[in-house]
């Protein structure tokens, strides 16, 4: 069974390299079209090309406001295409996602996956802590995803399976943007609720995110439900009070320094989306990521009024 799937266009036209073997480079990006552990609206199967897609958008701008150099000349990036899996046999999806991942990072680069729902972040995590040992992580929702009670494999309790395999430093890891009912006690994560975050703004937010990941290897999850439904409508499901596109930009920018080692941008169901606004939101935030990994590569730095 072949593992990948064909292409119509690449994120951010990068070349496509189906195969990590053949890849030495920064960056690998994957999509996983699986959204069969959702709860609510299904449709985040068409996030990765929605991503895409929308990503033509922003490749006009050769050096993306407001950083002082073009990524293409200091970050090598390709496109892997879309994981592919026998549908209604999840575990087929869990075992090709981490070997994948497996392979990716084998070669040297880091993965930049778009999902597909939530869940896709547990095999990927396998993959993370084997290379790296339990991850700090930076996990941007409406929802701290670590319910007990769920089913095997389900959206909402990747977290909760996360810790328990080890696989998530906690001491380092931070949920940001959260606004939905979880168990207080003996929740192992720190929370940045989405009230706190839009009360205090991403400066206040990033000393407290730099605070608790320290210079550990750090994992970033982007659930785009963390950011605010007029943002983001196109996601299954979506809580109103949530972050701003202004905010959660500030706050993956303002990640320069830190111990980056890998992305993912889940939940994004074109299907319920308008004008493209949440496709292009999740491309634009890992377009900013990306810029990030280079600007800590030495690459360069921000244009930004003071
Ligand atoms: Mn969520």
């Amino acid at each position: 069974m072949p593992l990948y799937g064909t292409l119509g266009m690449t994120f951010m036209q990068v070349p496509f390299v189906p195969d990590p073997a053949q890849f030495s480079g920064d960056v690998l990006v994957t999509g996983v079209p699986y959204d069969m552990s959702t709860s609510g609206r299904p449709g985040a199967r068409f996030g990765p090309q929605g991503v895409r897609a929308a990503s033509a958008n922003l490749i006009w701008e050769g050096a993306r406001w407001p950083w002082n150099f073009a990524l293409e000349e200091h970050l090598n990036v390709a496109d892997t295409g879309n994981l592919l899996f026998r549908h209604g046999e999840p575990q087929t999806l869990v075992d090709n996602l981490t070997a994948h991942i497996d392979q990716v990072l084998a070669s040297g680069a880091q993965a930049l996956t778009f999902g597909g729902d939530h869940y896709i972040t547990l095999p990927v995590l396998r993959a993370y802590a084997k290379k790296h040992g339990p991850v700090a992580l930076v996990h941007f929702d409406a929802h701290t995803d670590t319910y007990s009670g769920g089913t095997q494999y389900d959206h909402g309790t990747l977290f909760y399976h996360a810790v328990k395999e080890g696989l998530v430093d906690t001491d380092h890891a931070i949920q940001v943007g959260i606004r939905t009912a979880y168990e207080h006690e003996d929740h192992p994560f720190e929370v940045l609720d989405a009230a706190w975050v839009n009360g205090h703004g991403p400066d206040a937010t990033l000393e407290r995110i730099k605070a608790r990941i320290g210079d550990k290897p750090t994992y970033v999850s982007f659930d785009i439900d963390g950011l605010d439904p007029a943002v983001a409508p196109g996601t299954g499901t979506p809580v109103c009070g949530g972050l701003s596109i202004d905010t959660a930009l500030k706050i993956i920018r303002g990640l320069q320094g830190a111990n980056l080692v890998g992305m993912d941008v889940v939940e994004v169901a074109p299907a319920y989306d308008h004008a493209e606004v949440t496709s292009l939101a999740g491309a634009t935030l890992a377009l900013e990521y990306l810029y990030v990994l280079a600007a800590n590569n030495g690459a360069g730095g921000c244009y930004l009024s003071r």
